[in-house]
């Protein structure tokens, strides 16, 4: 086990990576994690390039996440953004710490210098140490966008808003009629992206959003079809536990493109390689062990383990049962 790959978005996959490495720095000490990140979720915000994702696993495999909310640093305050807000200006409802923001301020002068987003990427990971290689899907921007399908505040149904309006001011409880990725048409994966499937021994699809945040990976040019010619293994973990998504809102998002939310319906949303998808293998967690025939029937090996990230021994455990799959 020399080359493990992990396509991650913000939260289920920083979490499951985390346990990774805990589990690989015993099972497997000289492998190395390289973890393709979701950007969908990037955006401009006061001026600044904010890379959701990117700084969730990167603040969390590097012991500075804000752990309860799984996202930007702990013991925060908000004085820049309140001198902002004062000025009517930004997102009230979307919160920059002050600490967080050094992280965006940094990235965005390094890509006004000239540098992509690998390379600023690679640039904040010196600091953080993350143990990972953190690859961007692209260093193009392929941003994520909802069509409403209702009107709300200043907004009328089938206009489109940026991802992370839907998701943090409306807490995806507005209903939409579909994602868009809004970037270049000559938008390609980052440099080393492809290259990590291919040489990878085992590539592992975590817990993240099927849809936002794993979907929005596989749609970048070549992706999906390096996973179905690598010559690695790929497990996928389910997002799904009982019937209902472990974190976040993956059931509107699932909804959204009418995929029943269930760990079933998710395992053969991605497919069988076998069968023109992308999985070699599931995991479910034990609720959902009905599931396994049905996964088997189509081509997908599959076991069931207790999929809750409740602390590290549980997602290593569970990075443990990925390998064992
Ligand atoms: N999530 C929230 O629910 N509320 C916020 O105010 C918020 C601010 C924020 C700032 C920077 C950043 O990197 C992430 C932030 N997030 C916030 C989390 C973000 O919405 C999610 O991490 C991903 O976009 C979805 O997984």
């Amino acid at each position: 086990m020399r080359n493990v790959t992990v396509l991650a978005g913000g939260v289920g996959g920083a979490r499951f990576t985390r346990g990774l490495l805990a589990h690989l720095a015993t099972a497997a000490p000289d492998a190395a994690v390289t973890v393709i990140v979701n950007t969908g979720d990037d955006l401009w915000l006061d001026g600044l390039r904010i890379c959701p994702d990117l700084d969730t696993v990167m603040y969390t495999l590097g012991g500075g996440i804000n752990e309860e909310q799984g996202w930007g640093r702990p013991e925060e305050t908000r004085r820049a953004s309140s001198e902002i807000a004062a000025y009517g200006r930004g997102w009230s409802w979307f919160t920059l710490g002050d600490l967080d923001l050094a992280t965006h301020i940094v990235r965005t002068d390094l890509l006004r210098s000239g540098s992509t987003l690998s390379e600023a990427t690679e640039f904040l990971c010196r600091r953080w140490q993350p143990g990972v290689r953190l690859l961007p899907m692209s260093d193009h921007p392929i941003e994520t966008h909802v069509c409403l399908a209702e009107n709300i505040d200043e907004h009328a149904a089938g206009d489109y808003i940026h991802f992370e309006e839907w998701w943090v001011r409306y807490r995806a409880r507005v209903a939409v009629t579909g994602f868009e990725q809004r970037g270049p048409a000559d938008a390609v994966a980052a440099p080393g992206v492809l290259e990590a499937i291919q040489t990878a021994d085992l590539i592992v699809l975590p817990p993240s959003n099927p849809v936002v945040s794993i979907g929005t990976i596989l749609a970048v040019p070549g992706v999906r079809a390096a996973l179905r010619s690598t010559t690695a293994r790929v497990v996928g973990v389910s997002p799904i536990i009982g019937g209902a998504a472990v974190r976040g809102m993956a059931d509107a998002c699932l909804h959204t493109i009418g995929v029943e939310t269930s760990a079933l319906a998710v395992g053969l949303h991605y497919g069988s390689r076998s069968q023109g998808g992308v999985l070699d293998a599931w995991l479910v967690d034990e609720t959902d062990a009905a599931a396994l025939p049905a996964l088997a029937a189509a081509g997908i090996r599959s076991a069931a383990a207790p999929l809750w990230m409740t602390d590290l021994p549980t997602t290593t455990a569970i990075a443990a049962a990925v390998l064992a799959l």
